[in-house]
């Protein structure tokens, strides 16, 4: 069958009854509760999934904890020659992985192999930053005396990722973390256990290969217990958290409280402004991207559309021509646009935002409704499939001369709405007159992730990236709000949480740095000129 092809080729054993070790720490294991792992497209079982005993947790947390001992001493260029063996080894199953996080999460093929690629990706920012995780010499104001800014390894990290990207969002923590000496605990999404499973067994093979510890990047499949185990364990010096602001509040408390390390990734609400000098030709397949593509799950997804009055007739029916074309089909099919919602459960939040916004006065310009059974085919039929859906506010009419302010009053009447992230393929619109507005709008909910302007014009361009401009963590020109290279630091501000993951300067988190002063003189004066013994 379709799902055991996938599994097949990663080495996944698929015979009913089975039960999988979701639990690694050098040797693999779990005597704990047994989850399912549910293909979204179907709804058919594709495994079951034992996790960790709270016994066996314990275990991992110390297991983890000494790994990092003996890791920390081998020295950065060396880690770094890990992480190519994982890249390699990654690289070599890239379409296999693709494929498995298509059936399990439920993107579609080119993006679930987009996301290894973006594992692939990160590992080789990792190996040259394994040679260039460099402190700082810093001049002192004392003669014989000289200051080092010094990185050295954290200790455990404790990486607690989402469903919405089971592959690359690990990537990004393990590929950082291990080139800067720290062990790592992976707490994966109960949904995508099979993802993680797939993934650790790859690095495994590498550890074990090396004579390394495989507790260096442990897994631990479960909910919220074994999360709650990591995130007040003492044993784990930073939790790396992505997912909701709810929950992310919680971990945040929780670590905060026991003065462990977060950083924190969490929901976005991300705009995309259309100016009337905009390539069009380029702006409407992006936003289309943006806002249907991974069916609107990525937290960088486009959920809130700004389109200049003089235009916004024009790509609104351009953008309804595209939705009308969606037909949901199998993920796992390369001539499959519309991917389903990842669980039941969304398929229930979908339709109730949909409900919400209109009883707020939304209209509903296409979708709209969940697929049921009967519009589907074959195996689909049991399949989380929603349409895609735009919504503006009922008053707003987008060829009408309605005042800005009068736009401003659209908005507050649909606030909740504008302002919550709903994890769907729903997109809100509104119409401007001045870019200011649209900034105004841009920043006017609790998170700040990603932003896209779409304009030719340079002083445009000026006000969005500057003091007056978008207040998110990606802010993007003629680029939509998804699809970041893993180059630039990726993160959010306000209640995104101001983490910061990926390229930049984001290793800087996973280190622990020390300030260095150190005195090669024959005398020991005090800083700031202060005289002690007279
Ligand atoms: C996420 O949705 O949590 O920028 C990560 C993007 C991807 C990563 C998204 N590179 O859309």
């Amino acid at each position: 069958s379709r799902a055991r092809n996938v599994l097949g080729a990663l080495d996944i054993p698929t015979s009913d009854g089975v039960e999988l070790p979701g639990v690694y720490d050098g040797t693999w294991g779990g005597c704990g509760e047994v989850s399912e792992s549910v293909c979204p497209a179907t709804g058919e079982v594709l495994a079951h999934v034992r996790s960790a005993s709270p016994q066996e947790m314990q275990a991992i947390l110390s297991k983890t904890r000494e790994a990092f001992q003996t890791f920390r001493d081998v020295p950065a260029p060396k880690r770094g020659e890990i992480l190519r063996q994982i890249r390699e080894a990654l690289a070599r199953k890239r379409d296999e992985l693709g494929a498995l996080v298509s059936l399990e999460m439920g993107k579609i093929r080119t993006e679930g192999e987009g996301e290894v690629q973006e594992f692939i990706d990160i590992c080789d920012y990792a190996v040259g930053l394994s040679r260039m995780m460099n402190g700082n010499v810093v001049n002192s104001e004392r003669s014989g005396h000289t200051i080092l800014e010094v990185p050295n390894p954290l200790g455990v990290v404790g990486v607690l990722s989402a469903f919405n990207f089971p592959v690359a969002v690990y990537g990004w923590n393990l590929a950082l973390s291990l080139a800067a000496g720290n062990a790592t605990l992976w707490k994966p999404s109960p949904t995508t256990p099979l993802c993680s499973i797939a993934v650790t067994k790859i690095i495994a093979e590498v550890l074990e290969r090396n004579a390394l510890p495989g507790a260096v990047a442990s897994l631990v499949t479960g909910g919220k217990d074994v999360g709650e185990a990591i995130t007040g364990s003492k044993e784990v010096d930073m939790v790396s958290f992505t997912g909701s602001e709810e929950t992310g509040k919680k971990v945040a408390n929780a670590v905060q409280s026991r003065f462990g390390k977060v950083l924190l990734e969490l929901g976005g609400n991300n705009a995309a402004i259309v100016m009337p000098d905009a390539d069009l030709s380029l702006a409407i397949p992006a936003i289309f991207f943006g806002a249907v593509g991974t069916a609107g799950q990525r937290c960088t997804s486009t959920r809130r559309l700004y389109l200049h009055r003089s235009i916004s007739s024009s790509v609104l029916s351009s953008l309804l021509r595209l939705y009308e074309t969606l037909r949901p089909g199998d993920p796992l099919d390369r001539k499959t646009l519309l991917a389903p919602l990842h669980t039941r459960n969304a398929v229930g939040m979908y339709g109730s935002a949909v409900r919400r916004l209109r009883e707020s006065g939304s209209e509903i310009l296409v979708g709209g409704n969940a697929y049921d059974g009967k519009s589907l085919e074959g195996p689909l039929e049991r399949g989380n499939y929603v349409q895609p859906t735009i919504a503006r506010p009922l008053s707003a009419s987008l060829s009408s001369n309605t005042s800005a302010s009068s736009s401003k009053s659209e908005l507050s009447g649909a606030q909740d709405l504008w302002r919550t992230e709903i994890f769907a393929p729903i997109l809100q619109v509104g119409v401007f007159d001045e870019l200011e507005e649209a900034i105004e709008w841009n920043n006017a909910v609790p998170q700040g992730l990603s932003s896209s302007l779409w304009t030719r014009d340079v002083r445009n361009v000026g006000r969005w990236i500057g003091p007056r401009g978008s207040d998110c963590g990606i802010v993007n020109v003629n680029v939509g709000t998804s699809g970041a290279e893993i180059g630039a630091a990726f993160g959010g501000n306000k209640s995104t949480g101001w983490g910061r993951e990926s390229g930049g300067d984001a290793w800087k988190q996973y280190v622990r740095w020390s300030a260095c002063t150190i005195n090669f003189s024959d005398s020991a004066p005090l800083a700031q000129g202060i005289r002690h013994i007279v």
